[in-house]
């Protein structure tokens, strides 16, 4: 029996002292005197990654040697946030570390603001694949995550006069202490060049490919805990490097600038995240970076699999891989390519084993954000890659032609080709032909996608659909982000309910017990009280913590309808102003969110937010009775801080463009109301809370559609609504732009003239319902008894729940006990 803990496994105080001493010498190579917060802040990420290794090790092992099916989730975007937190709740260690570190003399919260934040994504699609790899480590199951090393994330965002600036978002330039790259298991990736045929020694007909350029994949790994599991699995990033100098020496004599020039534009493969703008623009990198990520990782997954003695035609009974919407969906004409060209399986086997490994999940309706590429584009890029689309494209259309004689309009809708106008690959296509599964994200949406968007291949295999609707994880958004609730919540119903959500129903025994009530109103309040002081102190803005907290963070976006939210705080600002003494609920109006740069419209939304707190928090008539700020560069650190803040989740996208959304969840999760239309999630959660605890308000979907059809005039609720018309008047005389009438005049014009997204017929109903939650917010005791409704009856938003359907639904996949010996 040994009497010392190991330094690097070790859960006594004392040892993990002494480790943070010695990682702070031995690996930052500074002592005390001449170390900086930032020194500290890796000796303790070390410390804490430490004690993750053994445990991402064996489970490594685990998943090698036995032939467990692993799942493998491809995405572009892993929006991961800060791990430091997440880890220590996940070990369960949080907070014994935080003693340690205090009892060191250092200030735990400071070290813990120090991390960069991984922002590897846009917004949700991004965010729920790290939720995702979050609960498949919780639920035992084996997986890994596969994306980009982006050197640069989502960027950051300032705020200069009222308008947003973007910042490149520098996250790597202090080292990341959470990653390992594994150098020898780097990867090539040929792209460009041409394509030959030629008979093989058996006289059989083969295509090789000469590229013109090979790019190096190297991965970068980071370990991805369990809650309370030994279990650690891997998100696997991708960094494009240049292959070593050979072309230097045997090509290149003489062109020493073209050679290290050729160098630079590969490494620029994953220098930075494309932010989503409204267009789908044909940019040649973001399909290099698609292609790069996916080849990097079947090749990754091909060299497992035959390192475990199989052989490819059981390929997809080890992986089952799930294509995070279109982005890697070029997986499916890659696939083919390595299997059929690089090793010799016959065409259909391996189209067989191809359909069988993937599955396809969807995230958008909106027909501008649907991936297309040029013909011209994609035979530059990946000339192979085309003829095998070619061959796919010509092989599913004969089928659908012996099933549809005569139906060249659904031939053209099906095909994977656009040959409408310039011809493009169309990618969900491809995706959908190329799966024995594709999924939306929330009832609704899957609904209209086997209606419209993917409506051809519903009829043609009905049996390939199946929704699937998001989740959260509650470790970081309930446990991480709010520990004054969730201790709350642990003390009345026991900690199950962390991996166990739908246990949070056990609240509802105590909603009568006015005690429990009064701790739940006093714990929202104070974390009211924090965020008002963070308010304070990094912006400058007074305001009362006593007020209706109404928050709306997510991505600028015209269907996310932030401009609507304007429109009605303009009514009560007008409400004061025509009359200074009445009666109003005070409220805060919390925004945040990013733009996309080239989205001109949804900058001077922005403007308007900016431009509108100005006056209205300058105005003394208002007597702070209202506040509007807009909080610069939203991101998941900041969805932290602000959710378990709100009173009010704003969820009012017009129905049926929102897939399903998922701030909506970590709201509601942390007891705030929703005001929301039927759009997405919100639907569920409605279902879920009980529609006496949510303020529902605009059209329907097929209202919507009804309204589109038979000719939509915003022009006519403008004249017919006085009250809309003095709001919109008010912003075109320039009141909120020092009587400039021309700076808001774009986002007027698209209103009264177009309105594509229904802002004035949902405008009345809107009001109505914000006038409710006014009067409901003024009694206290009820709107407590509705944030623990809420709050209780949320369980079937976790991931937990959501990952257990696709693991029985689609990847056939089972948990697997990681076991550490003594
Ligand atoms: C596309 C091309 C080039 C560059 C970027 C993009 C791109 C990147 C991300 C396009 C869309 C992207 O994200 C879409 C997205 O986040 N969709 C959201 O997915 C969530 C998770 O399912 C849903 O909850 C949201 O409703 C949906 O909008």
């Amino acid at each position: 029996q040994c009497e010392f803990e190991d330094d690097r496994t070790g859960l006594s105080k004392e040892t993990i002292k002494r480790a943070l001493a010695d990682n702070l010498f031995y690996i930052q190579g500074k002592v005390p005197a001449t170390a900086t917060p930032n020194d500290y802040y890796m000796a303790l990420a070390y410390t804490v990654r430490d004690r993750m290794l053994q445990r991402w090790f064996k489970t490594t092992e685990v998943y090698t040697k036995k032939g467990v099916k692993v799942v493998s989730y491809l995405s572009a975007e892993f929006l991961l946030g800060p791990h430091l937190s997440n880890n220590l709740i996940n070990l369960g260690i949080y907070d014994l570390v935080r003693q340690v570190v205090e009892e060191s003399g250092l200030d735990f919260v400071q070290l813990r603001e120090i991390e960069e934040e991984p922002g590897l994504g846009n917004g949700g699609l991004g965010r729920l694949a790290a939720c995702y790899m979050d609960s498949l480590s919780t639920l035992e199951i084996p997986a890994i995550g596969y994306g980009i090393r982006y050197e640069f994330g989502i960027f950051d965002q300032e705020i200069r006069d009222g308008w947003q600036v973007e910042i490149t978002d520098k996250w790597l330039h202090l080292g990341n202490p959470w990653e390992i790259p594994r150098l020898e298991e780097t990867i090539e990736v040929k792209f460009g060049g041409r394509t030959e045929a030629y008979y093989d020694e058996k006289c059989r007909y083969r295509v090789r490919w000469i590229p013109d350029k090979v790019v190096k994949g190297v991965p970068y790994d980071t370990p991805i805990s369990g809650y309370n599991v030994n279990t650690v699995n891997t998100l696997r990033l991708w960094k494009a490097e240049a292959p070593e100098s050979f072309e230097f020496q045997a090509f290149n004599v003489g062109d020493y600038y073209g050679a290290v020039n050729r160098k630079v534009v590969s490494e620029n493969i994953t220098k930075v995240l494309y932010p989503n703008d409204e267009l789908m623009k044909g940019k040649e990198l973001r399909l290099e970076q698609q292609y790069f990520f996916v080849s990097c990782s079947l090749q990754d997954m091909i060299r497992l699999h035959l390192q475990k003695g199989e052989s490819l035609e059981t390929f997809h009974q080890s992986f089952a891989v799930q294509l995070n919407d279109t982005h890697p969906s070029i997986g499916v004409a890659e696939l083919m390519r390595l299997l059929v060209d690089e090793y010799e399986i016959e065409w259909d086997q391996a189209w067989q084993i191809t359909q069988n490994t993937f599955g396809y999940t969807n995230h958008t309706l909106l027909p501008e954000a649907l991936e297309k590429w040029t013909l011209s584009l994609f035979k530059n890029l990946l000339p192979r890659h085309l003829q095998i689309i070619y061959e796919i494209n010509q092989r599913f259309l004969g089928q659908v032609r012996a099933k549809y004689p005569n139906d060249s309009d659904r031939l053209a809708r099906l095909s994977l080709i656009d040959e409408s106008g310039e011809k493009y690959v169309r990618m969900a296509n491809l995706a959908s032909v190329g799966s024995h599964a594709i999924n939306g994200v929330a009832a609704l949406h899957t609904e209209l996608l086997k209606r419209d968007v993917l409506g051809d291949f519903h009829e043609l295999w009905p049996e390939k659909f199946s929704n699937k609707t998001n989740g959260v994880t509650p470790r970081r958004w309930i446990v991480v982000s709010n520990p004054l609730l969730a201790n709350l919540i642990t003390r009345k119903i026991g900690v199950d309910w962390i991996s166990h959500l739908e246990d949070l129903k056990q609240l509802e025994a105590f909603i009568e017990d006015a005690e429990f009530r009064r701790e739940w109103r006093q714990t929202k309040q104070d974390i009211k009280g924090y965020l008002a002081t963070y308010i304070k102190e990094n912006h400058g803005i007074e305001v009362n913590p006593e007020s209706l907290f109404d928050v709306q963070v997510k991505r600028l976006h015209e269907y996310k309808r932030q401009h609507l939210n304007v429109l009605h705080i303009i009514t009560l600002y007008k409400r004061i102003k025509d009359n200074p003494n009445i009666e109003i609920t005070p409220r805060t109006f919390i925004f945040g969110g990013k733009a996309a740069p080239g989205y001109f419209m949804a900058k001077l939304i922005i403007k308007l937010i900016n431009s509108v707190g100005d006056v209205v928090n300058n105005d003394p008539d208002v007597r702070d009775r209202l506040k509007v700020v807009f909080l610069p560069d939203y991101n998941v650190r900041f969805g932290q801080r602000v959710y378990p803040a709100a009173d009010l989740s704003e969820q009012i996208s017009t129905a049926g463009k929102e897939a399903s959304g998922t701030g909506n969840m970590k709201f509601a999760m942390n007891g705030a109301l929703t005001i929301g239309t039927l759009d997405g999630a919100n639907i569920e959660i409605r279902e879920e809370v009980g529609e006496e605890n949510f303020f529902l308000f605009g059209l329907t979907t097929e209202q919507v559609y009804e309204l589109k059809s038979k000719g939509y005039n915003p022009w006519d609720y403008y004249h017919n609504n006085p009250q809309l018309k003095q709001v919109i008047d008010l912003i075109s005389s320039g009141f909120f732009s020092h009587g400039d009438t021309n700076l808001f005049r774009p986002l007027v014009d698209s209103l009264l003239y177009h309105d594509p997204y229904m802002l004035f017929a949902d405008y009345q109903s809107y009001i109505d319902a914000q006038d409710q939650v006014n009067q409901a917010y003024r009694d206290q005791e009820h709107w407590t008894r509705m944030s623990i409704l809420n709050a209780a009856r949320m369980g079937k938003f976790s991931s937990d729940r959501a990952i257990l359907e696709y693991c029985q639904e689609i990847w056939n996949a089972v948990p697997v006990k990681i076991e550490l010996e003594e």
